[in-house]
């Protein structure tokens, strides 16, 4: 039986991709790296530090700088994100995930965040739906990013739930992959190449309907 939901945030919630992409962008320029077209996608669901070592790989940098270096550039790059999501409000949320969150709400289904952004209260708490979710993973606590399905079994026991009462969403190719690996219910959100893997596909999240889902997760 469907008790709960488990979301990614960036590309399912909120589109805080293109404030990381800048805040690389940015980094990368002051490092005289070119990001190519796309960069976007390859940082897509990464870990900061994973996301650090694409942008050296970009520009061959990667053997130049020392941990605490690099621990200092990701830091570097997250206080440029953070001002740029220090603007984020409610109309920063995806088309019908407003709606989406109250008709599951209005189920008594149980929400959780498996976000791998370290900034995920932050961002919930600048759309307003921080109290909308039941629990929140923590990253920092992880072992293992995406694919890997740590994150989502650790959102399932946070909501005291089983694999096979939850659905999870996502708009990563890695991220889809670690919800099938968790032994859930997986729909992806966005390119159905990318996402053909996913038990239940939308383009995008204007089409998400609790009916749909609920039908497709108990057939
Ligand atoms: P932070 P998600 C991911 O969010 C982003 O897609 C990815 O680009 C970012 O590097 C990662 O969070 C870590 O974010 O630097 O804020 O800790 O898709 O897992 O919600
Ligand atoms: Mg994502």
């Amino acid at each position: 039986m469907l008790k709960g939901f488990i979301f990614d945030l960036d590309g399912v919630v909120t589109d805080s991709a293109k404030y990381h992409l800048a805040a690389w962008g940015e980094l990368a320029k002051q490092l005289g790296i070119t990001l190519p077209a796309t960069a976007n996608e390859a940082l897509r669901g990464r870990s900061r530090m994973d996301s650090l070592a694409i942008i050296l790989d970009y520009g061959d940098q990667q053997k130049q700088y020392t941990e605490v270096e690099k621990e200092n550039l990701a830091d570097e790059k997250n206080r440029r994100y953070l001002q740029l999501i220090a603007n984020m409000t409610p109309a920063d949320i995806l088309p019908g995930i407003s709606q989406f969150l109250s008709d599951a709400k209005a189920r008594h289904l149980k929400l959780a965040i498996a976000s791998a952004s370290k900034n995920a209260p932050t961002i919930l708490r600048q759309l307003k739906l921080f109290d909308q979710f039941d629990a929140i993973v923590d990253p920092a606590s992880l072992h293992r990013g995406k694919p890997d399905p740590e994150i989502f079994i650790k959102a399932q026991n946070l909501l005291q739930l089983q694999a096979d009462e939850v659905v999870s969403f996502e708009d990563a190719s890695a991220g889809i992959a670690a919800i099938n690996a968790a032994g859930q219910f997986s729909v992806g959100i966005g390119d159905a190449k990318a996402l053909a893997a996913a038990d239940y596909f939308v383009a995008n999240t204007g089409l998400l309907r609790l009916e749909s889902i609920t039908t497709a997760f108990t057939k």
